[in-house]
């Protein structure tokens, strides 16, 4: 899953891909390197970043999709938590959505139920303004297992298919760094509840944390952490550096499955 964050203030690419024809090109250059899924965004969960409105949100993403779906066969997913723009998006031949809140926002279980696409489900515990604060848990991994058992539960009560559920432990969502590194060397506890496990790593604040070092020095390590997310099974790598991480899940795959 190849990232498009049409914001102007996202961690590492934002300001860059706010226009049609530059995130087209960035969308097409993803596809090229073997990207299956582009992921778009049009507010910021990094955190402290600030809220956007609904029609800001509408105004960034919807143009965008729209041409990427003209130009190109690819799988276009829609990250946002608002119903409104779940329905916009998907009306837009968006068929994918990826909710950093779990479809906890007004309307969005409904919206999704009622538009039959695949839906990421992603744990994340506070809110991205204010979720580094306070991050808190009892077992982190226990913590987060439980809470998207639930969140698959309220989609099965609101009439979403399971087949169409994907999961995801929000890595960097309101966790430290020793809640993260619990999380990736127990991944495979997320793969064993049986629905694809999608996974975000890509140059996050938990490698700088590691490595004392910045966004941009951050794509070796990145990769480290896709291979380690892909060798426990996880099925989806959410990534910046598509070309890269198409290369380590290959390579990591071809030993996986060999006999
Ligand atoms: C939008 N976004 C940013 N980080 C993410 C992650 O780790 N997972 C998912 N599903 N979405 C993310």
């Amino acid at each position: 899953m190849g990232i498009l964050n049409c914001t102007p203030d996202s961690f590492f690419d934002g300001g860059c891909f706010t226009k049609p024809d530059s995130a087209l090109d960035q969308a097409m250059k993803m596809v090229e390197e073997g990207a299956a899924i582009i992921d778009v965004g049009g507010e910021s969960t990094r955190p402290g970043a600030a809220a956007v409105s609904l029609q800001e949100e509408l105004d960034r993403v919807i143009p965008i999709i729209e041409t990427i779906v003209a130009e190109t066969s690819v799988v276009v997913s829609i990250d946002t938590s608002k119903a409104e723009v779940m329905r916009a998006a998907v009306n837009a031949g968006a068929t994918f959505i990826n909710d950093v809140s779990a479809l906890r926002q007004p309307g969005a279980l409904q919206a999704a139920a009622e538009l039959h696409v695949p839906v990421c489900l992603m744990h994340m515990q506070g809110q991205p303004r204010t979720m580094q604060t306070q991050a808190q848990y009892t077992h982190v991994v226990h913590d987060v297992l439980a809470f998207l058992k639930k969140r698959v539960e309220a989609c099965h009560a609101a009439g979403i298919d399971r087949n169409n559920l994907i999961i995801d432990p929000g890595f960097g969502f309101g966790k430290k760094l020793e809640h993260n590194k619990l999380l990736m060397q127990q991944l495979h506890q997320f793969v064993q509840l049986g629905l694809p496990v999608l996974v975000g790593l890509s140059r996050k604040s938990m490698i700088g944390a590691i490595l004392n070092k910045k966004v941009g020095e951050r794509l070796s390590a990145s990769l480290a952490l896709a291979a380690l997310a892909v060798w426990q099974g996880a099925h989806i790598i959410r990534a910046h550096d598509v070309a890269a991480t198409v290369d380590v899940i290959k390579t990591i795959y071809a030993i996986k499955i060999a006999e």
